[in-house]
């Protein structure tokens, strides 16, 4: 498998749930719609996600090791590693070890720390959780927290009004408090200062030390799976070449792209965006940038 390839490939570390459009169900058909192999390393099976009051939930942590010697076996490379939803604590030192073991140079690490949103930390999420998470959190190049992850993972108190400049300094405490911390850290669902009919995305990138801004119309509803879609489409625009900014772009405009095609149906939005409507966009050109440089 160390011929050259037309496809690149990627290895999606998320679980799979049958219901209410999350992780893998949301990652595969958003990654392979934008032109790559993906390989999923599924860490669990739901029943449906974890944001219903029910669900069944099968832990795959036994079964990743032997998945991960197959590939060994069989010489796969990855030309990106994009890693989501973990279900236990010994599971996050098993996805580390993988990263170890397939990174290559050029390979693209991307980890979306899931652990919680709106202040809390999601059903099943403990603190042991949250340290590993931190583990392996410094071994990413992309880490895309929203507000309570950053939080999390900062071990501080969760507030939602937070200034530009506290955030930068946020992103620049994760990335350089440490030797080895991710190179650009991309903050989701910032509430922009006294407008609340936007929202925004903050970024900034270590190795070019620049921060970006995105802001983009708040919808007032909540869709589970949004942030795995965004988290794909920045790896799939970042894996074509985009610049940072242009990748934050066509995340935001999807993701808004997504929820408009939803909005005006009343269905249940734990179901999630319809983004069996919106994936052919992938396919267009960017049609406005709004990014700014803080
Ligand atoms: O989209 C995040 C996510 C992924 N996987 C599972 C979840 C959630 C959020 O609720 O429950 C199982």
């Amino acid at each position: 498998m160390h011929s050259p390839r037309s496809t690149r490939r990627i290895a999606a570390v998320h679980d799979l749930s049958g219901v209410g459009r999350v992780s893998l169900t949301v990652v595969m058909p958003i990654l392979t719609t934008m032109g790559f192999d993906v390989c999923p390393l599924p860490t669990a099976i739901l029943s449906n996600h974890t944001q219903y009051p029910s669900f069944s939930f099968l832990d795959l942590t036994d079964e990743m090791p032997k998945i991960i010697a197959e590939w060994e076996k069989l010489g796969v490379d990855f030309d990106a590693i994009y890693t989501g939803y973990l279900g236990s604590p010994r599971q996050i030192r098993i996805v580390a070890d993988f990263i170890d073991r397939f990174r290559k140079p050029e390979t693209l690490i991307v980890v979306d720390p899931v652990l919680g949103d709106n202040g809390k930390l999601y059903a099943g999420m403990s603190e042991d959780m949250v340290g590993e998470m931190r583990t392996l959190a410094r071994r990413a190049d992309v880490l895309t927290p929203n507000l309570t992850e950053l939080f999390a993972l900062l071990g501080r108190p969760f507030h939602a009004s937070c200034t530009d400049a506290e955030l930068k300094d946020a992103i620049i405490e994760l990335s350089e408090r440490r030797e080895h911390g991710p190179d650009t850290v991309i903050i989701t669902g910032v509430p922009v200062v006294d407008q609340p009919k936007l929202t925004s995305v903050i970024a900034r990138s270590r190795s070019d030390g620049r921060c970006w801004k995105v802001t983009c119309p708040y919808m007032p509803a909540h869709y589970p799976g949004t942030g795995d879609a965004f988290t794909s489409v920045i790896t799939g625009s970042l894996l074509q070449g985009d610049s940072l900014p242009i990748a934050l772009d066509r995340a935001a405009q999807f993701i808004l792209q997504g929820i408009r095609a939803t909005f005006g149906y009343q269905g249940d939005n734990r179901e999630g965006i319809l983004l069996e409507r919106v994936l052919p966009n992938l396919a267009n050109p960017i049609q406005s940038a709004s990014w700014e440089l803080l």
